[in-house]
């Protein structure tokens, strides 16, 4: 029976190396304190409830002897590519680990420590639930930490169909990708983004749907982008729900305040330059407006309208960490090299 202690030992541990990564992450990543702070507790509640065994515990401990090293090594199947698998991973070793203790303590007659590791596996559900919302947040906050940000626009896509521009840009190694078409019928545009929305699964890739909302619904993407014309920010929020991401056009420091009253998650800056690529846009904004932005505002926002390879680094060195780009790269002959070349020129040179 001593051997169970064995067991115990090594999910103790496991269980406060699990929340330790937590804790860190809430810590140092998301600067989060509340949920930081509760994990600690745990931490410290979980192995201060283990000291009556402690002795038993270290004991039986005989890492050196332990097959489940050699597997781990062979199966390498705790690979961690992103930061959700971090998160939930962690989480499920916390309370697989809980449970084992709790099992392994009935057994050695300790029914009463059992129930408190009981209580501590379902305080470590909620703290998983609260601990999603600063993952959800975050995501929503960091949108526009990526260089560029690419549109679709078939008319001027030199005749590559919108999924094949999608395709070069998710390549390429872009980490937004919207989805802009105004000559299409409301089926064209849904069957699109279906597959748009398939593709930048796959690559990790955020995906955003212009104008319309219920499309953006269907195909359950990251975030919809409105104009000052459509339907107010609030309305577009009782649709979508707290999750998705909500972008707005602005061209005015007015608007720019407004969009931030109303709940936009991001907004669009411009047109920087003259376009002809949106129809009806108003007179160029200049750098002036870009100013107002950095100056005022912490929200997220992308430079947008007449951005090319000869005026990017004025717009990058006014304060536009993202710039949004749409003929100069979907009419490229070729979208990648354009994409490298952009990359290569710019005054804030890309690193991978
Ligand atoms: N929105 P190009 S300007 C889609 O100012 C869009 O809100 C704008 O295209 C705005 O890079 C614009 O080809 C078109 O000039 C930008």
């Amino acid at each position: 029976m001593d051997k169970l202690f064995r067991i115990i030992d090594a999910n103790i541990n496991r269980v406060s190396e699990g929340i330790r990564v937590l804790e860190d992450i809430g810590r140092f990543y998301y600067n989060n304190k509340p949920v930081s702070q509760e994990l600690k507790i745990l931490r410290h509640n979980i192995r201060k409830s283990i000291m009556s065994h402690i002795i038993e515990c270290i004991e039986e401990r005989d890492s050196a002897n332990d097959v489940g090293v050699a597997s781990s090594m062979e199966l390498n199947i705790d690979k961690k590519e992103n930061m959700l698998q971090l998160i939930t991973g962690n989480f499920k070793r916390i309370q697989e680990g809980l449970r084992v203790v709790e099992e392994n303590l009935k057994v050695l007659g300790y029914y009463d420590a059992s129930k408190l590791y009981e209580s501590f596996r379902f305080k470590s559900y909620n703290i998983e639930k609260e601990y999603f919302k600063l993952y959800k947040k975050a995501i929503k906050e960091n949108v526009l930490n990526t260089d560029l940000y690419c549109l679709t626009s078939e008319e001027f896509s030199n005749g590559r169909s919108n999924i094949e521009v999608v395709k070069a840009m998710i390549d390429s190694g872009i980490k937004v990708i919207q989805y802009r078409e105004k000559n299409k019928t409301l089926l064209e545009m849904y069957n699109e983004c279906m597959k748009i929305r398939e593709l930048t699964k796959a690559s990790d890739v955020t995906f955003i749907v212009n104008d319309n909302i219920d499309i953006a619904v269907l195909v359950k993407a990251d975030g919809v982008h409105i104009g000052q014309d459509d339907i107010p920010i609030e309305g577009v929020r009782q649709i979508v729900g707290e999750d998705m991401i909500i972008g707005i056009s602005t061209h005015s420091p007015v608007q720019a305040l407004d969009a931030i009253k109303r709940g936009a998650d991001y907004i669009g800056v411009g047109p920087i330059y003259r376009t002809f690529t949106k129809k009806n846009v108003c007179d160029p904004v200049g750098l002036e407006y870009l100013d107002f932005v950095v100056k005022n505002t912490n929200i997220p926002f992308v430079a947008i309208g007449g951005i090319k390879v000869h005026n990017m680094d004025e717009v990058i060195s006014h304060g536009a960490n993202c710039i949004a780009m749409v003929t100069e790269i979907v009419g490229a002959e070729d979208i990648c090299k354009k994409i490298r070349e952009i990359r290569t020129l710019s005054c804030r040179r890309y690193q991978t």
